[in-house]
C-alpha cells in the first residue's frame, strides 16, 4: 500500500495551471491601488515632518516586498532620534498629530511585541500601520522584495498561498495562526529545497549589502539582477508546486524535529536552536527562523489546537488539488 506521503501528483495537475495564473493576475494590486498608497504616504510624510523634520520614512511589509494584493494594508516604519522620550512617548505623540491633520480611527497600540499606531486614510480607507525605528522589519522587506525578482513563480506561489490563508481563516496571528510574512518565508524555503533548486540562499553567497540593525548585521547578495536564470533547470509548474507545498506541510515536515531557515537555504534541528521546550508562551510545536532576528521563531504563536487546525488545512489543500475537478474553486472556498 502507498503511504499517504508517496503519493504522487496526479497527472493532470498541470492543467489547473492556466486557472491559478488567472487568480494569481486577479489578486496583484492596481494601478489606482498603487497610486492611492502613494497619496497616503505623501499625506502621512507631511504631517510627520511637521513635528520630527528629521524622521525618515521608510515603507515595509506587503506595499513593498511586492507580496502585497489589493487587499493589503500600507506598514510604515519611522526612522527618527527619540531623544529622551521612549517609543510609547513618541507614538502618543503621533497619534494627537495625525488625529488633528484629519486621518481616521487612529489608535497607538503600545502592549505589542513591535509597539505601533494604526489608522486608516478618510481618502482611500486604507488601513496603515506606523511603527518606529523597526529596522528588521525594512531589512526583512528588502530580502523578500530580492528574492522575489529571481524567480517568477515564488510571486505567484506566495500569493496563491497567501490567498488560501486568508480564506480559510488561518492568516490571524492573534488567533494563534500565521502571519503573512511567515507564509512568505515558507514559500521561499520551499523553493530553495526543490531540485533542481528554484531559489538560492541569498545569505550564503558573498555580502553585497551589509545593513547593521541594533548590533545584528543583516547581510547577503543583493545583486539578484544576476541570478534571473537560477531557477530555468527547474521546469515545474505553479500547479504542481502549489500541490507540493501543502503536501510538504501537511506529509513531510519533521514538526517534531525541524525548524525551517531561509538563512541557510535548509531546514535545521530545534535541538540546534535550543527550540525543544516550551519557553514562557512560546512553544515551538512549528518552527519558522526568522532570518536575520534567528532567534525569533515565526510559529511560536502555534499552539497544541491552532497546529491541528493548520495540519488540517494543509492535508485539505492538497487533498484538494489532488482530487477535485475544479480545484481553483474548492481549493479557496471560505472555511
Ligand atoms: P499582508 O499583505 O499585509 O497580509 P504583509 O507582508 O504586510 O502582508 P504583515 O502585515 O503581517 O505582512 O507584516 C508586515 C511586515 O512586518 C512584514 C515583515 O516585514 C514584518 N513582520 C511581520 N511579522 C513579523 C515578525 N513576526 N517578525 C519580524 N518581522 C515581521
Ligand atoms: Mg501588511
Amino acid at each position: 500500500r502507498m503511504r499517504r506521503w508517496q503519493v504522487e501528483c496526479r497527472p493532470d495537475i498541470d492543467t489547473f495551471t492556466p486557472g491559478l495564473l488567472a487568480l494569481y493576475e486577479s489578486l496583484k494590486p492596481s494601478e489606482e491601488h498603487k497610486s492611492n498608497q502613494q497619496q497616503l504616504v505623501d499625506s502621512l510624510s507631511k504631517s510627520v515632518s511637521k513635528e520630527w523634520p528629521n524622521a525618515q520614512l521608510h515603507l515595509y511589509g506587503s506595499c513593498a516586498n511586492s507580496f502585497g494584493t489589493s487587499h493589503s494594508d500600507v506598514d510604515v516604519c519611522l526612522e527618527m532620534e527619540t531623544g529622551s522620550e521612549s517609543i510609547a512617548e513618541v507614538l502618543l505623540k503621533l497619534a494627537d498629530v495625525l488625529r488633528t491633520d484629519n486621518f481616521d480611527n487612529v489608535e497607538a497600540i503600545i502592549s505589542a511585541r513591535v509597539p505601533i499606531v494604526r489608522m486608516s486614510d478618510p481618502g482611500s480607507g486604507f488601513s496603515c500601520d506606523i511603527c518606529i525605528n523597526n529596522l528588521f522589519a525594512v531589512a526583512n522587506t528588502k530580502l523578500l522584495k530580492d528574492y522575489a525578482q529571481i524567480d517568477q513563480r515564488l510571486l505567484q506561489l506566495a500569493f496563491l498561498v497567501k490567498h488560501w490563508a486568508k480564506l480559510r481563516g488561518v492568516n490571524e496571528t492573534y488567533r494563534g495562526t500565521l502571519s503573512s510574512y511567515a507564509y512568505v518565508l515558507m514559500c521561499i524555503n520551499f523553493l530553495q529545497l526543490r531540485e533542481p533548486k528554484i531559489l538560492p540562499c541569498l545569505q550564503a553567497m558573498e555580502q553585497t549589502y551589509i545593513m547593521n540593525v541594533d548590533g545584528t548585521e543583516c547581510a547577503y547578495f543583493d545583486e539578484v539582477h544576476q541570478l534571473q536564470d537560477f531557477g530555468a533547470e527547474n521546469k515545474e509548474s505553479i500547479a504542481e508546486l502549489l500541490w507540493a507545498f501543502f503536501h510538504y506541510w501537511a506529509f513531510h515536515h519533521d514538526y517534531r524535529r525541524d525548524v525551517i531557515s531561509v538563512r541557510t537555504g535548509n531546514t535545521i534541528s530545534k535541538q540546534e536552536k535550543n527550540w525543544t521546550t516550551r519557553v514562557g508562551n512560546d512553544r515551538h510545536l512549528m518552527c519558522i527562523e526568522d532570518p536575520f532576528e534567528t532567534a525569533h521563531d515565526l510559529g511560536r504563536v502555534v499552539d497544541r489546537q491552532t497546529i491541528r487546525i493548520l495540519r488540517e488545512e494543509f492535508e485539505r489543500a492538497a487533498a484538494k488539488l489532488q482530487n477535485d475537478d475544479d480545484p481553483c474553486v474548492t481549493l479557496f472556498e471560505p472555511y
